[in-house]
């Protein structure tokens, strides 16, 4: 199975996408997470992202799409994957259209996690306190909603048009939203 899970910052998508890759056993990637570990090891590719992902805009599509490209080469892909924060825009969707094409692993289903941006803000200043995640502040995670809502808000009519698109509620426990994606996952 070959999911992407959609949905502004806050709104769980890490979260969901952690429990999911346990229950199908096919692996998480998380840009913002292959991101943040290239920024703690202190790469080329993390010193350059590092300001951009304080300020909450999106790092350049070349990083990422090579990021993204060379992380699909592994071989625990084979049997599908969760992508979670990928593709960001319409470049980054296209893009990955493309390298799936060539792997003959097109994506199976998009799921969009539907969240009012208030519940983010008050979400993500609680991750703030327990984590101390740089772009976590408030001025960022505004930033980030707007950048989410200008840049991949039409990423969700990309895969509607597809027909390849599910939306799900993304308030209630983490449990209750999880079995909301299941549920859609296995109505497809
Ligand atoms: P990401 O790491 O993708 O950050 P995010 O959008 O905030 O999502 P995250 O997965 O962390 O949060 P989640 O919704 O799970 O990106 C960070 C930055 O990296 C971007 O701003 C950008 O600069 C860069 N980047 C990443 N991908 C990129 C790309 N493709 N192109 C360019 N740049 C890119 O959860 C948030 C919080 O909510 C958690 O604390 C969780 O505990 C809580 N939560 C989850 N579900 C809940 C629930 N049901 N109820 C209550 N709380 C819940």
């Amino acid at each position: 199975m070959r999911i992407v899970i959609l949905g502004a910052p806050g709104s769980g998508k890490g979260t969901q996408a952690t429990i999911l890759s346990e229950r199908y056993n096919i692996p998480h990637i998380s840009t913002g997470d292959l991101l943040r570990a290239a920024v703690k090891a202190k790469t080329e590719l993390g010193l350059k992202a590092k300001s951009v992902m304080d300020a909450g805009e999106l790092v350049s599509d070349e990083l990422v799409l090579g990021m993204l490209r060379e992380r699909l080469q592994a071989d625990d892909v084979a049997g599908g994957f969760i992508l979670d924060g990928f593709p960001r825009n319409l470049v980054q969707a296209e893009a990955l259209d493309a390298l799936l094409a060539e792997m003959e692993q097109p994506v199976d289903e998009a799921v969009q996690i539907e969240i009012d941006p208030e519940v983010i803000v008050g979400r993500l200043a609680k991750r703030a306190e327990e984590e101390g995640r740089s772009d976590d502040t408030e001025e960022t995670v505004r930033n980030r909603i707007r950048v989410y809502e200008e840049q991949t808000a039409p990423v969700v009519g990309f895969y509607g048009d597809q027909e390849k698109l599910s939306q799900v509620f993304g308030v209630g426990t983490v449990e209750e939203v999880n079995a909301r994606i299941v549920g859609v996952l296995a109505d497809r």
